[in-house]
């Protein structure tokens, strides 16, 4: 483990967020939490912070000592500096290991003015504390055994959950759904591999540990449920992230008034005259429980307008972090249209064609266009009309259903969320794979072993009972300060 973030020293943060605000927190974890602490603020009880119940608020005056040269200075009869009382608050004390950290953790609970909290930090570091780095409560959380890694992990996703289920998602990781899940299975494989290591071992007396039919079994079905939880993972993925949807076209063709109509706000100006939208717009709604980014962005054209240009320019970017493009077409401009650029892209780049303005054409119109399309694309062609809604529903669903897919719906069980979590899973999977072949074709115990034992290590990364400094350095570093 790295030295820094050694769980000797006493850390402290702001742990509310910047700005103005009702109350605002410094929090301070580590041994010294108490004394450090005893530093900036003053019980009315009078008390000693030490001797108070932990776990309950306790009504204090917080002080500082003033700023030499800025405060007006109340100097004591022996000439020193006074403290100041620049505010009061609420202090609680969680003696460990009864906190978030295992460690003594004391809160200070000012109110949020953004100048009191940073002389509070400011007081206590002067006091001993060293400033957190980001995630460094619930690193010390996770080192401490509090947590395990895909719950430290599930603390990040409750504070970044934009949707309901975002936040369900998170909560269920958060309580051990995963963790427990995982913990099973691998407890699973070690026992196999305990038979199987034991059976080495006494290789010669050719005593049968665990029969191979035992042993293909219970592969087998550990094999099933991490395919199981694979399942989950595209779609748990986006409903915990959300979707980028990119709206593109030539001018005019009706993206922005898509835009407005699926985010039901009057959000992009709507004119009729072409290369109205300059700049990209991005706004977010959430579709039963999908969390959905949309972007418009400028009609592509052949401009040397410079503003135009770099709006085409921006548009071509935000394609390229797109998760599914929406191309629309005008519909009522069939003799213009440019289909040449129509076309399947590759996987990763999801793209659906939109024919807009279909109150303007007549059915058969509207069969030819897409018969041209599906010519030359396998994109499912969507036609609307923004002016009338005929055909938004299908799309909102259309798109929902390209993301969440059914085999999440139907599955009750453990979700998969984290790209990290289904690399680990994929690694078990092909190892549990390699180990039943291995079983099948009677190979030495010993080559099923490093199977069975690289399995169990790869379930071991999602809850961190193997994992390497690098990877909670950039689990950790994602989080905020003071959390
Ligand atoms: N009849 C009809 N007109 C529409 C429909 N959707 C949009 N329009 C009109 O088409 C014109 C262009 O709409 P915009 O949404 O500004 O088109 P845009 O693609 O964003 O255009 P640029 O920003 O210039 O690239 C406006 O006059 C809209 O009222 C539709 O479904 N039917
Ligand atoms: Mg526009």
């Amino acid at each position: 483990m790295s030295t820094v973030g050694a769980a000797e020293d006493t850390i402290c943060a702001i742990a509310t967020p910047a700005g103005e605000g009702g109350i605002g927190i410094v929090r301070i974890s580590g041994p010294q939490a108490v004394d450090i602490a005893r530093n900036v603020v003053r019980l009315r009880s009078k008390k000693s912070l030490l001797s108070v119940a932990s776990h309950q608020l306790h009504l204090a005056d917080i002080l500082l000592r003033p700023v030499p040269s800025i405060d007006t200075q109340p100097v004591s009869r022996t000439g020193a500096l006074t403290e100041q009382i620049v505010d009061e608050g609420l202090v609680v004390y969680m003696k460990a290991p009864r906190s978030f950290t295992a460690e003594d953790v004391v809160e200070i609970h000012c109110h949020g003015s953004a100048l009191v909290l940073q002389r509070v930090c400011e007081a206590c570091v002067a006091a001993g504390a060293r400033l957190a780095q980001a995630g460094e409560f619930t690193k010390r959380a996770f080192l401490k055994g509090r947590l395990d890694l895909s719950q430290a992990e599930a603390v990040l996703d409750t504070i970044r959950a934009k949707s309901e289920v975002a936040l369900r998602l998170a909560q269920r990781q958060l309580r051990g759904e995963l963790a427990q899940q995982i913990h099973r299975l691998r407890t699973g494989l070690v026992g196999l591999l305990a038979h199987l290591e034991a059976g080495i071992d006494f290789v010669d007396e050719d005593i049968a540990f665990v029969g191979r039919d035992e042993m293909t079994a219970s592969l087998q079905g550990t094999l099933v449920e991490v395919q199981r939880m694979l399942a989950t993972a595209e779609s748990g993925r986006v409903l915990r992230e959300g979707i980028r949807v990119v709206i593109t076209g030539e001018p005019n063709v009706g993206k922005s008034s898509l835009l407005n109509s699926l985010l039901q706000e009057d959000r992009a100006i709507v004119t009729d005259i072409p290369g109205t939208t300059r700049d990209t717009i991005e706004e977010s709604v959430v579709w039963d429980g999908l969390r959905v980014t949309l972007i418009d962005t400028a009609g592509l054209r052949d401009t040397t307008e410079v503003v135009e240009l770099e709006g085409i320019r921006r548009s071509k970017e935000a394609q390229d972090q797109a998760d599914l493009i929406l191309h629309v077409f005008d519909g009522s401009q069939l003799a213009r249209m440019e289909l040449e650029n129509v076309c399947s892209p590759s996987r990763g780049h999801e793209r659906l064609y939109i024919v807009n303005k279909i109150d303007l054409i007549d059915a058969a119109s509207m069969q030819s266009l897409s018969d041209a399309l599906l010519a030359r694309t396998t994109c499912k062609v969507f036609p609307i009309s923004v002016r009338t809604g005929e055909g938004l529903e299908t799309l909102k669903i259309a798109i929902r259903a390209q993301f969440v897919k059914p085999s999440f719906e139907a599955s009750d069980g453990v979700v998969i969320t984290h790209v990290r979590h289904r690399v680990a899973l994929e690694q078990a999977e092909t190892s549990l794979q390699e180990a039943l072949v291995s079983v099948e074709r009677g190979v030495e115990p010993e080559f099923v072993a490093v199977d069975l034992r690289g399995a169990a290590d790869a379930l071991g990364e999602i809850v961190g009972t193997i994992t390497s400094d690098e990877v909670l350095e950039r689990i950790f570093s994602e989080f905020c300060i003071g959390k």
